[in-house]
């Protein structure tokens, strides 16, 4: 049976308003057909424009089976190429954050320009086309600092996500941020897990309590329109007047949301107290409280956006049982580490959270994986994200599979 024929067979068990089937999690065909219909063909969140301000800037990632380099040229434009020497093979750039003036493969120092021409090769004689063997670019889009990369050979429509996602992050200043902190992370659970989790509150009581500090569930988040609460309400009137869209959009394939929620009573930061952790705010809206903008983009990121900093978080995937996750800190481009804010006190509430997950996340992987483990249901309230998730999941592996 082909790889595809299985996996429908999965997609097609799974019960409405439940858990996935136990293979979509663990086996290995299924995780194949999940790089070739989704993290070979989606746009891929990479990472942030400041983290390549000056020409030879480039940093590495992996998208399934593809070693990608972002780097930014002499001309100041941002690219993405294939980090495969067209030589041999090996890859090109080799750090994961890096600066050179040149692109050198390590292997027999073939010399490619920033913007991926092949600049030299040796020994190669005197027929030899160096024009046809520049490094292999990749689609790459950016918006309001976010890079996005995608490996098809014909991407999908960026304009969409782009039009939702900018009138909501341009008033946070994310062009005039910096990298405070970045930290990542392995969970050894399927990349679906990790998704799931992230998209319900449920475990927060039993298991974040930094978070709960300052975090609250808001049924908001799971963006399943169910009428506007007063209190809700009015929060987003206060903040839209003040030049923050905040009431919930989403995208008709379920595929990104944003929306902006309010914090516990009193908090306005991820802190174990509550309070800002930056001196300097990002916003401009003059408004203190402004909760917390949430927006996540499948199957790569979600983000949250304070008045005093916001955070990134990259997915991607490395195997059926393992996920690498990337948080970035984002602070105001002039806020000073130990003057304007103190990296441990800023990093805290979401290394906790984070590490917290990774355990729920491991302790999932190994019972969904269970020969003896059967989907249960979600629960109607506390739930819907997870679910969203699923949703969105079974019916995209469904469409590019072509039924
Ligand atoms: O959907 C979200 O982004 C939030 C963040 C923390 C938990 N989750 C419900
Ligand atoms: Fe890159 Fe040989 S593999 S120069
Ligand atoms: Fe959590």
């Amino acid at each position: 049976m082909s790889n595809q024929n299985k996996t429908l067979g999965f997609l097609q068990q799974r019960e409405a308003r439940h858990g996935l089937p136990g293979e979509l999690y663990g086996d290995p065909d299924v995780y194949r057909e999940d790089l070739a219909q989704i993290w070979h063909k989606e746009w891929i969140f990479a990472g942030h424009t400041f983290e390549l301000e000056k020409p030879g800037q480039y940093f590495t990632l992996q998208i399934g089976d593809y070693p990608i380099a972002v780097v930014r040229g002499t001309d100041g434009e941002l690219r993405a190429f294939h980090n495969a020497c067209r030589h041999r093979g090996s890859k090109v750039c080799n750090e994961d954050h890096g600066k050179a003036a040149k692109l050198v493969c390590p292997y027999h120092k073939w010399t490619f320009d920033l913007d991926g021409k092949l600049l030299f090769a040796g020994n190669m004689g005197g027929n030899f086309d160096k024009q046809q063997y520049g490094l292999k670019p990749a689609h790459c889009a950016v918006v309001e600092s976010y890079i996005f990369v995608c490996v098809a050979e014909m991407a999908p429509d960026f304009e969409p996500f782009r039009k939702a996602v900018t009138p909501f992050i341009a008033p946070h200043g994310l062009n005039n941020c910096k990298v405070a902190y970045e930290a990542s992370i392995v969970e050894k659970g399927n990349w679906k897990l990790v998704f799931e989790n992230n998209r319900e509150c449920y475990h927060c009581e039993g298991s974040h309590p930094e978070l709960l500090n300052s975090y609250v569930e808001n049924l908001s988040v799971a963006g399943i329109a169910s009428g506007e609460e007063p209190e809700l309400a009015a929060f987003w009137d206060r903040c839209e007047a003040a030049g923050l869209p905040s009431r919930l959009v989403m995208a008709e394939s379920g595929q990104f949301r944003l929306t902006r929620i309010p914090l516990a009573p009193n908090a306005t930061s991820y802190t174990m107290d509550g309070k800002p952790a930056v001196s300097r705010r990002l916003d401009r809206s003059g408004v203190e409280n402004i909760g917390a903008l949430l927006y996540f983009n499948y199957p790569s990121t979600w983000n949250h956006f304070l008045g005093d900093h916001a955070l990134s978080f990259r997915v991607l995937p490395m195997g059926p049982g393992e996920t690498l996750l990337t948080t970035k800190w984002l602070v105001h481009k002039d806020a000073e580490a130990g003057v304007d804010y103190d990296i441990d006190h800023l990093t805290r509430v979401w290394k906790a959270t984070n590490d917290q997950d990774r355990r729920l996340v491991e302790g999932t992987q190994c019972g969904v994986t269970s020969p003896a483990y059967v989907p249960g249901p979600y629960s109607d309230t506390a739930e819907n994200g997870p679910c969203q998730f699923d949703d969105w999941y079974c019916d995209t592996m469904r469409r590019k599979l072509n039924v």
